[in-house]
């Protein structure tokens, strides 16, 4: 596959190439297990900040026998708490660009996906765990925190005693206690998270542009509103997607029996 279109400068950690209107970004630094530096950290936010127009959806996987070992604890140990501040501000920047960018992004998970791995992996916004997956917090052991945005994305999947858990004891989840306590909605066996992750990006991708905006961008909001000003909100983002032709033209083919039907998978 190429990367034609994609225009982002990428540093030798990341590998960007183009499915039709997919865009996959692979963490490609496996010799270090895809520990995310800074210079890494920046090519993601640049590689979400220029997605070409008509890319749909983003897949997020990671080359190796690992999807990420965090934070590249080789750059910090010379910072001050000024530069720490900082340094979490980047991180913070890059995976907004995610959870709150142009399209939806689909993440493939295999093997540790711990710590500043398990927060890039809270930004997207559909998780396919392989069965090899397993998640840690091991900042408590490292006598550290959570820095990239772990404290406010894990909460809503997993709860906050869990994540305490977590980073008290360095209690570590199995793929398949991940899937059950909410840290992935797919589990696939070994060597088929990529296809099963591009399959469900292809199809996120022909959804109507506007449907993916408001689920990305107006779902989580609403969850945190009152049930109130929630349902307000609602009811103009329903009917702001209901007028737009897109939509208009997806009715008209299911009334007319050329639209799919909702049916068991
Ligand atoms: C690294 C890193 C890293 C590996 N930073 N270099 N993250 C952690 O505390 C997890 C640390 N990593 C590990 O526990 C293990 O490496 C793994 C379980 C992920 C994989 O084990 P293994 O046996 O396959 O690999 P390895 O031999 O430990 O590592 C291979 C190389 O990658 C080695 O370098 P080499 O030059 O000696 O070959 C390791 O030093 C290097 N490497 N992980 C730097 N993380 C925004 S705040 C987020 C805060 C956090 O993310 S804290 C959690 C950090």
């Amino acid at each position: 596959m190429s990367s034609k279109g994609l225009t982002a400068q990428l540093p030798s950690s990341l590998a960007a190439e183009r499915h039709g209107s997919v865009a996959v970004l692979k963490l490609n630094r496996p010799q270090k297990r895809n520990a995310l530096d800074d210079e890494t950290i920046i090519g993601i936010e640049q590689f979400f900040t220029s997605l070409p127009e008509d890319i749909g959806a983003v897949l997020i996987a990671g080359d190796g026998e690992h999807f990420s070992a965090g934070l590249d604890l080789t750059e910090l140990k010379e910072r001050n708490v000024t530069q720490g501040i900082a340094h979490s501000g980047l991180w913070h920047r890059a995976f907004d660009k995610i959870q709150f960018g142009k399209v939806p992004v689909v993440a493939v998970l295999h093997g540790a996906v711990v710590g500043g791995g398990l927060e890039l992996a809270a930004s997207a916004h559909v998780r396919v765990a392989e069965r090899s997956a397993y998640y840690a917090l091991p900042e408590g052991s490292r006598g550290i925190y959570v820095g990239g945005g772990g404290s406010v994305r894990l909460p809503p999947l997993i709860g906050v005693a869990r994540m305490m858990d977590m980073m008290l004891t360095g209690r570590t989840y199995s793929a398949e206690e991940g899937q059950a306590i909410g840290l992935t909605t797919y589990l696939v066996e070994n060597g088929k998270g990529f296809a099963k992750g591009l399959e469900l990006a292809q199809r996120i991708a022909g959804n109507a542009p506007l449907t993916n905006f408001a689920v990305m961008h107006a779902l989580p909001r609403i969850a945190q509103m009152s049930p109130a000003s929630g349902l307000a909100m609602e009811a103009l983002i329903s009917s702001i997607a209901q007028a737009d032709g897109e939509a208009k033209a997806r009715l008209k083919d299911f009334l007319e029996k050329r639209g799919p039907k909702a049916t068991r998978d």
